[in-house]
């Protein structure tokens, strides 16, 4: 609890001070540009072979197999679209630890460490053990950013797109949990609003919306464990999250104004 209120009086004290850059805006700004060129092309556009490994209504998720330097390394995208919600609604409860624990199934702690400016916080957090391999932790910079040119997918227009650009860094203060071993993430959760205003003219609801989410995971779990278990363990975790997830914001928003 004391760790959640230290946590909300950062994030506080940076919303009042004007945006500035800091040590890691060039990389962030440098990630983020890739995400919208890379991460938004549709799986096979780029003549990668994605391999697709769980489907479930729109919700598609796709893998490549990577090992690199013996550990099982591989590149997940997610695509998805629900309705009723906005992009910045999706990016902001993704993004606002506040409420991280209502729907972050695989996390034991988390504390913000340091927030750079406003809308990026550094995190430091421990993962639930996965036997037989030992706990993970990681620490990454997370940063919640509208962007304003996204690159056209199709021929929908977006009405807006954000993005929330999850990387790990190092920091000074992070005192980390003895016996964790340090999983490095580059996550990104890419999300666009369409509107479908009423043939009648009438007012726009949330009936009217509809949420196109794309969800890209690099993650190198630091050490060893064993391929089957850390196959299946995301097989299991990913479509659970983006299920989990989603139905948290739609249940959320439900009876708030858009
Ligand atoms: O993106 C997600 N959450 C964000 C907020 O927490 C953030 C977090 C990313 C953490 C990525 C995983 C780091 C190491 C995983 C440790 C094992 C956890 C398994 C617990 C099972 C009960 O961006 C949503 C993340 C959704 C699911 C992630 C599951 C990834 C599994 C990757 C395999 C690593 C296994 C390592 C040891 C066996």
């Amino acid at each position: 609890t004391q760790d959640i209120e230290h946590s909300r009086s950062m994030i506080r004290e940076a919303e009042k001070q004007p945006k500035r850059r800091h040590k890691h805006s060039d990389e962030l700004e440098k990630k983020i540009q890739n995400h919208l060129t890379d991460s938004m092309k549709p799986p096979g556009a780029d003549g990668d072979i994605w391999e697709l490994f769980a489907e479930e209504g729109e919700m598609k998720i796709y893998r490549k197999e990577l090992v690199e330097d013996g550990l099982i390394c591989d590149p997940l995208k997610a695509v998805h679209s629900i309705g009723n919600v906005t992009a910045r609604e999706m990016c902001h409860y993704f993004w606002d630890t506040d409420v991280r624990m209502e729907w972050e199934g695989t996390i034991e702690s988390f504390r913000v460490i340091e927030v750079p400016e406003e809308f990026t916080t550094i995190i430091y957090q421990t993962h639930r053990r996965v036997w037989p391999s030992a706990q993970r932790d990681c620490l990454y910079l997370s940063s919640m950013v509208k962007v304003d040119n996204p690159p056209s997918v199709g021929d929908k227009i977006p009405h807006d797109t954000w993005i929330v650009c999850n990387f790990s860094v190092d920091h000074p203060e992070a005192n980390p949990v003895s016996g964790c071993v340090r999983a490095l993430i580059e996550i990104a959760l890419i999300c666009q609003t369409f509107i479908t205003p009423p043939k009648d003219g009438g007012p726009i609801t949330r009936d009217c919306l509809q949420c196109d989410i794309i969800y890209v995971a690099n993650v190198n779990p630091g050490g060893w464990a064993p391929a089957s278990v850390l196959r299946s363990i995301y097989k299991r975790e990913y479509p659970k999250f983006l299920r989990r997830f989603t139905a948290y914001v739609q249940d959320k928003t439900r009876k708030l104004d858009i």
